[in-house]
């Protein structure tokens, strides 16, 4: 990177013509401002000569979704020195360390002393089953003193769970439909969530039920900020009916999850031991049977 060597250029003129004996460090942050920063030292060596360590660090994206592409940190450390300011030499002698936080502040990830390969070092992260989705820390240095720290996101797997129904449905009598919403650590997420910088990070959840009379949505609510999300639904027809319960927030914090449970609406057979199915092929033959008596008189 050519201003990369501009920087190394005025450190080094300033080194001959103002004597900056003592230790300095530039740190700049990457594109974008994510993903990566430098750090340069200086120091002055008794026996005249000057000697450099550059530590970059970088992962190979700012956004992270949960379980999906592994979290990928590269580490790249140089040591410069020089006696009379016209050659440089580098060589490989340092180690690194590479330590990540997720958002709970968890250290998901832990490695020291480790060594290069003419100065670079690679490490991937394959998720916990305790990852905290939000803002994480990774922070890399290196066995000269050097410390870079930036931040990834990681957008948290939301599941939706233990999809209940009260009372039990009935045509024509509101049912409570229940639903349970977790991120991917088990976190029940609750209608006004907020990930660990104080951002409203709450998901929409919405059932689509579908029936004999076709497909109606409902918006489940969470007013409590309890993670369990409900609404009220009152069935039309007798029947098994699908209903699927998606949580999503367009993918700025969550992966889109998605749960199912099956309603056996009754009818007026309700008080009846016969299984639901038994029920409503009953029902079909009476309202035949009704049919063809009307057909008659
Ligand atoms: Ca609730």
């Amino acid at each position: 990177m050519r201003w990369a060597r501009f920087v190394i250029g005025i450190i080094l003129l300033f080194g001959i013509l103002g004597e900056a004996h003592a230790a300095s460090t530039v740190e700049s942050q990457g594109p974008g401002g994510y993903g990566w920063q430098q750090v340069y030292i200086q120091t002055w060596v008794s026996g005249n000569y000057y000697n450099y360590a550059r530590l970059t660090a970088s992962a190979d994206r700012q956004f992270y979704d949960y379980g999906y592409k592994k979290i990928r940190i590269y580490v790249r450390e140089e040591d410069y020195w020089s006696q009379d300011c016209g050659w440089w030499y580098v060589t490989d002698t340092s180690t690194v360390s590479v330590s990540m936080q997720d958002a709970a502040g968890d250290n998901v990830l832990s490695l020291t002393g480790q060594g290069t390969t003419k100065g670079e070092f690679f490490t991937e992260y394959a998720w916990g089953t305790d990852d905290d989705p939000g803002r994480w820390t990774v922070t890399v240095t290196d066995s000269n003193g050097n410390s870079a720290t930036f931040y990834l996101y990681v957008r948290g797997q939301l599941n939706v769970t233990n999809i209940t129904f009260s009372p039990t449905p009935e045509v024509g009598v509101a049912t409570t439909i229940q639903a349970e919403v977790r991120d991917n650590a088990g976190n029940l997420i609750g209608g006004a969530y907020t990930d660990n910088e104080g951002n409203s990070a709450a998901p929409t959840v919405v059932a689509y039920i579908t029936g004999p009379g076709g497909e109606t949505t409902l918006t489940l609510s969470d007013p409590e900020n309890d993670g369990i999300w409900t609404g009220s639904w009152t069935p039309s027809m007798v029947g098994d009916h699908k209903v699927i319960v998606k949580v999503s927030d367009g993918h700025t914090y969550w992966v889109d999850g998605r749960g199912s449970a099956t309603a056996s609406v009754s009818g007026e057979f309700q008080g009846s031991m016969l299984p639901s199915a038994l029920r409503a092929a009953l029902l079909s033959i009476f309202g035949f049977a009704t049919l063809l008596l009307r057909a008659r008189w």
